[in-house]
Parts: structure tokens; C-alpha cells; sequence
């Protein structure tokens, strides 16, 4: 196999570099993309392929989105990072239309997902010792068992799995952990009184995309409300439309107490997370006790404001919600037994597969990308179908296809 051809680096030599240079702490399907846009890839040989997965929902607003790419480039050539010694002409105003849009009184601006959700927690319990009066270095956060919300040491102390978790001890101590999906299992834990917070995916994404049953999130909210506990919902991979809301909190008319943020809250330009919360919650962190060197810096802040326009200009909830339909059924109505289960809510959903003749969920993966569509596996046997929301029916209805064809192929 040519190592170059015009100047560009074959695939087997670009996954070879990868092997030789970089950290092995992922396995990906074996396909190399040099370009995005809209709901497409293409390799470096030139073949398209539908994105499936939209980077874990991180590109719901589509591949390079021309208008979120627009303020990429406008912003990088006047000023991309002051840090917060100083302001800057772009954070005042991030922060009035991000809290406006979700209805908070304030927003902390950090970067990744992972971020977000240790800030949340350390607010949350900020908040258990100076507002809830919970003494000094007890409070603690209740999080569901499958839960993912992020790789960091504390955050992956709340983890059940195993492999997040796995040989990354000692532990971070203050998480209590429940079923997911059981009101009665939180009831239960929110009798103890050094509770400060409730942290929880409102659908749990790499478990499998599980969706809880209706009216769970709303239980869960009354229950923390009557405890004097934080409801905390981790949007960052539900949030931004993904399942056919503003967020999937909306479906149940939940207004979380701390709301966390990232992915496609900047269209997968540029990294981008956030916490809102109401002043309550939010004033607890005085100035010096906590931040980071990029976080509201003004790239990050013009990207998420163009990101969070594209949702609102091209109705990226209501299309999620009605292709979600369409998807769904389409997958239902694929007649092969290695499909055990489709599951989901607007355009985030799973399929469960039934090892056939040895063949499992990667080989699945590995012939959808031969037929053109990229999806990933999660926990050997669940495939999450997660498009860019921009995607037609039409689209939606060609990948059914691709996919009713690929899986048929299995015999
Ligand atoms: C990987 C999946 C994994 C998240 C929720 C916080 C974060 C995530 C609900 C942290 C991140 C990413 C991480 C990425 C693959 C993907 C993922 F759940 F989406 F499938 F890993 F489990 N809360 N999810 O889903 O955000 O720090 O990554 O910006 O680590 O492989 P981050």
C-alpha cells in the first residue's frame, strides 16, 4: 500500500502513526476522515460515509457549520484568549445570552464536559456547607449507578464502571450511588441529611442510551426539592436538542437547580462547557476558588452563541424529535434477530445486538462503515445511532436502509 499519494498519507500509514506515537487509550473503527460537513465524512480516499455518532453528540449542529466556522475565524484573527485577569468584550455578553437562553440567573464558563460536571460538584457542595449547613468535609452527592460523566478522578470515583474506573484508586469519598430509574432507591438515600446534591443524566448515554421511565426526572426533582437538595442534570450529551428538546429536562418541564453543559454547545468547533445555576447556588464560589485559564475565553464564547443560534435558526429540536419517530421505526421494523432492542428519544438512540455465528456489535460497526455509515459500539453489545440533528428525512431514511442492509448481510 503506497505510503503517500499527493502529498497525503494513506490511511494504514496515518493509523500506523497513531499506533507508534500516540496513547493507546481508544480503539477505533478502522477508517480515517480528512473532511466534514453536514451529516457527512469523508475518508482519505475519498469515500463519504453518514456520521452516526456526531462525535458523541458533540455536532448536532452538522460538520463545519458555516456560520459557527464564520465566528470561529472572525474571532481568531481579533483576540482568542485574555484569561480572567482581565475582561474581555466578549464574556459579559456570552453570559447574558447563555443564562437568558436556559433561564438562570448566572453561568460559569469552563471548557470540557469532565470540567463542568467537577465544577458542578464542587458548587454543590459549597452550597451543602454555606447554605444547607451541612458541617465541614461531609457532603455528599448521589449519583446512578451506569452513570458516565466524565474521565477525571472524582468524577470517575461516582463510576460504576469498571473500566472507567478500574485501577485509577485511592477514590474520591462523598458519592452515594443508587439505581438509576428507581425514585424509591432516592428517596431512600435522600434521608441522610449530609446529602448536597443529586447528580444524574436525564438519558443515560454511555450505558447505552437508557431512557428512564416518564416522569422519573420529575419525581427525582420533587423528591431533592423536599430534601433541600440540588437537582443537578448532566446535559452535556443530552442537552442542545439531541433528544427533541431545548433539553431533555424540558420533556418533563424540570428546571434543574445546576445545569451542566458541553458537547454541541459549540457545534464541535471548539471546546465548550458550562454551569448554570441561580445566584443561591452560584455566589457560593467567591472570586479565586475555582476557574481555569481557558474558560470564557472570547473564541470559546463567540462559537457557543453561533452554535447555540444554528439550533434556534434551523429548529434542530423540532426535526430531532420528528426524524427520532421515523428512525425509530425504521429500526423496529428491520427483520434480523441480531436486533434485540431499539431504544431512544429524539435523534439519540441505541440499538441492542444479539451476537450472531460469533459475530458481535464491532463486526456490525465494521460493515456499516463498508456500506458507508460510521457508528460506534458501547459496552460490546449496544450501537448508539446519534446523527447531526440537520439531518433530512430522506437521509434518515437512505441510513435506515444501509443499516436494515448491512445487518441482513449477517446470516
Ligand atoms: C470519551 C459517551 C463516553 C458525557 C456526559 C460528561 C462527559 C461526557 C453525559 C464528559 C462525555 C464522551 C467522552 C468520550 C466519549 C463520550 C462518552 F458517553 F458520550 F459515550 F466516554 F462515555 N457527561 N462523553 O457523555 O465530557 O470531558 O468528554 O467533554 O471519554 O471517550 P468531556
Amino acid at each position: 500500500m503506497e505510503t503517500m499519494t499527493r502529498n497525503k498519507l494513506s490511511a494504514k500509514a496515518t493509523i500506523e502513526l497513531e499506533n507508534k506515537y500516540g496513547a493507546h487509550n481508544y480503539h477505533p473503527i478502522p477508517v480515517v476522515i480528512e473532511r466534514g460537513e453536514g451529516v457527512y465524512v469523508w475518508d482519505v480516499d475519498g469515500k463519504r460515509y453518514f456520521d452516526f455518532l456526531a462525535s458523541y453528540s458533540a455536532i448536532n449542529q452538522g460538520h463545519c457549520h458555516p456560520k459557527i466556522i464564520a465566528a470561529l475565524i472572525e474571532q481568531a484573527q481579533k483576540l482568542t484568549l485574555t484569561s480572567r485577569a482581565f475582561y474581555n468584550d466578549s464574556l459579559g455578553v456570552y453570559e447574558k445570552y447563555i443564562a437568558n437562553y436556559f433561564g438562570y440567573d448566572k453561568v460559569l464558563p469552563m471548557n470540557t464536559g469532565a470540567e463542568g460536571v467537577e465544577t458542578a460538584i464542587k458548587l454543590t457542595r459549597k452550597w451543602g456547607y454555606e447554605k444547607k449547613g451541612i458541617t465541614g468535609n461531609h457532603a455528599k452527592i448521589i449519583v446512578c449507578e451506569g452513570n458516565f460523566h466524565g474521565r477525571t478522578i472524582s468524577v470517575i470515583s461516582a463510576s460504576t464502571d469498571t473500566e472507567s474506573n478500574g485501577s485509577f484508586g485511592p477514590y474520591t469519598p462523598g458519592f452515594i450511588i443508587i439505581p438509576y430509574n428507581d425514585t424509591r432507591a432516592l428517596a431512600e438515600a435522600l434521608k441522610d441529611k449530609t446529602v448536597a446534591g443529586f447528580l444524574v443524566e436525564p438519558i443515560q448515554g454511555e450505558a447505552g442510551v437508557i431512557v428512564p421511565d416518564a416522569g422519573y426526572l420529575s419525581d427525582c426533582f420533587d423528591l431533592c426539592k423536599a430534601a433541600n437538595v440540588l437537582f443537578i442534570a448532566d446535559e452535556v450529551q443530552t442537552g442542545i436538542a439531541r433528544t427533541g428538546k431545548r433539553l431533555a429536562c424540558d420533556h418533563e418541564q424540570v428546571r434543574p437547580d445546576v445545569l451542566i453543559l458541553g458537547k454541541a454547545l459549540s457545534g464541535g468547533v471548539y471546546p465548550v462547557s458550562a454551569v448554570l445555576a441561580d445566584d443561591e447556588v452560584m455566589m457560593c464560589i467567591q472570586p479565586g476558588q475555582h476557574g481555569s485559564t481557558y474558560g470564557g475565553n472570547p473564541l470559546a464564547c463567540k462559537v457557543a452563541i453561533a452554535a447555540i443560534k444554528v439550533v434556534d435558526e434551523e429548529h434542530l429540536a423540532e426535526n430531532a424529535e420528528r426524524l427520532g419517530v421515523i428512525l425509530r421505526k425504521g429500526l423496529k421494523d428491520i427483520k434480523s434477530d441480531m436486533i434485540t432492542l431499539v431504544r431512544g428519544k429524539g435523534l439519540f438512540n441505541a440499538i441492542v445486538i444479539k451476537p450472531k455465528n460469533g459475530k458481535t456489535a464491532w463486526d456490525v460497526c465494521l460493515a456499516l462503515k463498508e456500506n458507508g455509515l460510521l457508528a460506534k459500539q458501547t459496552h460490546n453489545d449496544i450501537i448508539r445511532f446519534a446523527p447531526p440533528l440537520v439531518i433530512t428525512e430522506e437521509q434518515i431514511i437512505e441510513c435506515v436502509g444501509i443499516i436494515r442492509k448491512t445487518l441482513l448481510s449477517f446470516s
